[in-house]
């Protein structure tokens, strides 16, 4: 089957409930242009100073041009360095609660939306075919309610050679599948007959969104560029009415700081520990075996 072009929902905005229909129907919704341009952007050139600083970036070319070096990093350490500073960044935390994205997800879910504090960045070398995300299910890594939803932007145009995201039309109604060992982003894939899917894509746009289920399966497509950095976000929500989360999707990615150290250098304080004031109900990790909630 070929990869089809994901159904645009952008018209649907002003009608939540044809929107949540649209979600429980096909596990995903697909937004052009919904988060404004320059948030993204001023992201972008920080975390670009960042990779700069770490000499990712190739030398004498424009920091938004994005030339980055294949081989930049070799292994975890190289990594954490860049991604540490990228952590602390507080317009980074703070795209999380766009007003564009909550509102749209509050339309959606009729009430109140919890943020997870856990917001990943990603940086995709040029060539790294084998650090490519492959098919999965957010779920198996973030637990807690399986009704938590995903949302997924690139921070510049992300045509599918970049490595744009693939979603599985309706996979989220097959409940969660077994995982094995995988190359690339995660170390695990979904058992999944890739082939049976009916894949989605398109050539994302800055200020395009996907926002999809946890038990959606989606991928991503290699970077099969020469010289981009391909760099995106994947932020988590849930419904207040949907209060179970665990105890990771209150820490910060990878847990290279503690939340202090990442608010040492913030100009505001209204994002700090903000998840203190949600009636929140925490539950261990599920250890393989046991049964999770539905
Ligand atoms: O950006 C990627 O490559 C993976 C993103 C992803 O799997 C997610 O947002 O859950």
């Amino acid at each position: 089957m070929g990869i089809r072009p994901f159904v645009e929902s952008q018209d649907l905005l002003d009608q939540p409930t044809a929107l949540r229909n649209r979600l429980n129907e096909d596990g995903y919704l697909f937004f052009r242009n919904l988060i404004d341009r320059e948030p993204l952007q001023n992201l972008l050139i920080e975390i670009l100073n960042i990779c700069k600083k770490y000499g990712w970036l190739l030398e004498g070319s424009d920091l938004l041009a994005r030339k980055g070096k294949s081989d930049a990093y070799s292994g975890y350490f190289e990594f954490t360095d860049v991604y540490s500073e990228i952590q602390k960044l507080e317009n980074f935390h703070l795209l999380a609660n766009h007003p564009k994205i909550i509102s749209t997800l509050s339309g959606i879910w009729g009430g109140h939306v919890f943020p997870h504090p856990r917001n990943i960045a990603r940086i995709t070398l040029p060539g790294s075919s084998k650090k490519t995300t492959p098919s999965h299910q957010d779920y198996v890594f973030i637990q807690g309610s399986q009704e938590f939803h995903t949302v997924w932007f690139p921070l510049s145009d992300c045509p599918k050679e970049l490595g744009g995201l693939l979603v599985a039309r309706n996979s989220h109604k097959a409940g969660i599948l077994p995982t094995q060992e995988a190359e690339g982003t995660g170390g695990l894939c979904a058992v999944v007959d890739d082939e049976a899917q009916e894949w989605l894509s398109t050539d994302f746009q800055l200020g395009d969104v996907i926002i999809f289920h946890s038990l959606t399966v989606h991928k991503a497509y290699p970077n099969i560029t020469d010289e981009l950095l391909r760099v995106s976000c994947d932020f988590r929500y849930q419904a207040m009415n949907e209060p179970v989360v665990v105890w990771d999707t209150l820490r910060p990615h990878m847990q290279l700081h503690s939340w202090e150290e990442i608010y040492s250098d913030w100009a505001r304080d209204d994002l700090k520990y903000y998840w203190h004031k949600y009636k929140l109900q925490v539950v261990p990790v599920l250890e393989p075996g046991d049964v999770p909630p539905t």
